[in-house]
């Protein structure tokens, strides 16, 4: 019989070996045939399968929502600091994309497995939060800089509304609204953030679109393939602010002493 040489390689998601190249088996001219977006592209090459329109079209909102936060925010910073230093389009976005972590934008995948735990095992908020703090952790998906109990973040909202009216089940969101209520009750920035609301969101999409099974569910989780969304997302934003800055032909960026504490 035919003998298969041992490879070196595995790959499951996509092949271009054919007339043409098919992401989980589906052929890029169906893709465009049949009009599908990038949230089903995503489906296909990090999910394996065609999901429902609902949760393409939650994906393609996350991606839009989380595109950029304004030149400020930790990612941008350093992406403009970087163009200013006259480095290339993949090193700056690199730089900014390296901020990404369990305080900026990379919290996603961490909330989704608190809060999944949390909720799984029955805690109350009350019981969830404490348990955090005794444990000195902070509980992922909660609080902002800049966003506080009565000056929300519009995307958590629209995200919200859009599961509300879209989900089967949104039992995971709902219960992170619970710990932010009780959250906000010990200080006025400890907001659902944006993290925090694609977490719990997306556990609800998980569990509620019969598209996953619960080792399956586990799996995603465990691996961690949520912060994938901000990090996609945000290069958007990241290559709009090192065109900006080129187009804009900023000097090399320095610092001002004034806003250095010098001290021994
Ligand atoms: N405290 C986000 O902190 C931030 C607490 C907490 C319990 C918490 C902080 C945090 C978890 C990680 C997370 C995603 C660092 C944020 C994002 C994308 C973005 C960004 C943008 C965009 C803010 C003051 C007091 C202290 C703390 C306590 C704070 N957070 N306690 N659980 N989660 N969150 N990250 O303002 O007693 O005084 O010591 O780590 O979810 O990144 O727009 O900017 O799109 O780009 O620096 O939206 O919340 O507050 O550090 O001064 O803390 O609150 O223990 O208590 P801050 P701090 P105490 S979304």
């Amino acid at each position: 019989g035919k003998v298969r040489a041992p490879t070196h390689i595995i790959s499951t998601i996509s092949d271009d070996r054919g007339e043409e190249p098919c992401y989980a088996g589906v052929p890029m001219s169906s893709i465009v045939e049949q009009g599908l977006g990038v949230g089903d592209v995503i489906s296909l090459l990090w999910f394996k399968r065609s999901l429902p329109r609902y949760c393409t079209k939650f994906i393609e909102i996350c991606i839009m929502l989380c595109a950029d936060h304004g030149p400020c925010v930790s990612g941008a910073h350093n992406t403009i600091v970087t163009a200013r230093a006259g480095k290339d389009l993949v090193s700056c976005l690199v730089s900014g994309l390296l901020t990404i972590g369990p305080r900026f934008g990379g919290a996603i995948d961490d909330a989704a497995r608190y809060f999944k735990d949390a909720y799984d095992r029955g805690l109350t908020p009350y019981e969830f939060v404490e348990s955090m703090k005794k444990k000195g952790i902070r509980v992922p998906g909660i609080g902002h800089r800049i966003k506080r109990g009565d000056n929300r973040d519009k995307r958590v909202e629209l995200l919200q509304l859009f599961a509300r009216t879209n989900f089967p089940s949104v039992k995971y969101m709902e219960y992170a609204v619970q710990v932010e209520t009780y959250t906000l009750s010990k200080a006025n920035n400890l907001v659902l953030n944006v993290d925090g609301a694609i977490g719990s969101l997306f556990l609800d999409l998980l569990a509620g679109s019969g598209m996953f099974t619960k080792p399956e569910i586990d799996e995603i989780v465990g691996i961690g393939y949520l912060n994938g969304l901000f990090v996609l997302a945000r290069s958007i934003g990241l290559i709009g602010h090192t065109f900006d800055q080129k187009r804009l032909k900023q000097p090399l960026y320095r610092h001002p002493w004034e806003d250095v504490l010098y001290t021994k």
